[in-house]
């Protein structure tokens, strides 16, 4: 291997955090290339370096190695921790796998609708503790070794401790039924590799950055409401008007306008700064607006229309900064 892996994502744990314990546990030092906005993300598509469009990537061998289980395969069997036979990866990947489902569980939990976290989280902790965790339990007594697979560290057991520390940010005592589970936490911890990976300062990211699926969301691209909201505000308002009062032109004009917004909102979505067009949207009805209310004095729709046109330019400019 020529230089250090570089692995390209966003600034969270997500789907890299497993890959950066993996070549934590094996001793690799690693660079990092995290990307805060969609255009770092967008460069490194434009670049051709991302077969799917999609990251975790890591540069490794003179490869751009995409898709996480692959990756993650790779740095296990280059490393030695993928088992001695056959039949020892077979069980690495069965325990991973197992371990992966929770972890997705978890993952995802940040997406939870407010009324549906509390039931959300007693689901993930329920799984954890009566379909998982015993099976790892089990594993290590009918084993009998300080390891899941064979007589050696595997990624089996840093996946493990990976997803054990994860569910305990969940719930602290989620191990109290679990006594060999506990030791194996402090017996793997202790790995020199391993222990200098939980330092601080070290790549591990920190809760704070449980962004998992949120960093998928950034990937996406979240959509943005708030300007479509507004787009929908201005058509149903000069809708209303026409109703109201009559005026083809200016329900041409009105409709015209929300159908610039809601254009400006589709380009904000797919790159929260291409803000030009809803900028221009919202500056042209906060002067239009602006004007109308000084001389009609107001509040409905001008002085309303002109405020919130106001709040969408700041909106807009703090997104910029
Ligand atoms: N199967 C892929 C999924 C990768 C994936 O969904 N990555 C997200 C970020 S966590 C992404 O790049 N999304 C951008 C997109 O799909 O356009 C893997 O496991 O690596």
């Amino acid at each position: 291997m020529t230089g250090k892996p570089v692995l390209h994502y966003f600034n969270g744990r997500g789907r890299m955090e497993s890959i950066r314990w993996l070549l934590a546990a094996a001793g690799v030092e690693f660079e990092e290339e995290l990307f805060e906005t969609r255009e770092e993300f967008e460069k490194l598509i434009q670049g051709g370096a991302l077969m799917y469009e999609q990251v975790p990537m890591v540069e490794i061998d003179g490869m751009n190695l995409v898709q996480t289980r692959a990756i993650l395969r790779y740095i296990a069997a280059k490393y030695d921790l993928y088992g001695q036979n056959l039949e020892e990866q077979a069980w690495i990947d069965m325990y991973v796998e197992g371990l992966r489902d929770l972890s997705d569980m978890i993952m995802y939990f940040p997406l939870s609708l407010p009324e549906e976290k509390e039931m959300n989280l007693e689901y993930i902790l329920h799984r954890a503790t009566t379909r998982f965790f015993p099976v790892y339990e089990k594993a290590l007594r009918d084993h009998q070794q300080d390891f899941l697979v064979g007589s050696r560290l595997s990624w089996a057991d840093v996946q493990l401790l990976e997803v054990i520390l994860l569910v305990e940010e969940c719930k602290p005592s989620v191990l109290s039924d679990f006594p060999l589970l506990q030791d194996f936490k402090v017996r793997i911890s202790q790995i020199p590799t391993i222990n200098r990976f939980l330092q601080p300062g070290s790549k591990r990211k920190p809760r704070s950055a449980a962004v998992g699926a949120q960093g998928c969301r950034l990937a996406s691209s979240p959509m943005d409401l708030v300007g479509f909201g507004y787009a929908a505000l201005v058509t149903i308002g000069s809708i209303l008007g026409y109703k109201r009062r009559g005026g083809v032109p200016s329900l041409i004009a009105g409709l015209s306008v929300g159908l610039l917004a809601g254009y400006g909102a589709y380009r904000v979505s797919i790159d929260k700064r291409d803000v030009k067009v809803s900028l221009f949207t919202a500056f042209f009805l906060a002067t239009v607006m602006g004007v109308r209310f000084k001389r009609s004095k107001k509040i409905m729709p001008a002085g309303l229309v002109a405020g919130l046109s106001f709040m969408m330019i700041l909106r807009l400019i703090l997104r910029l900064l």
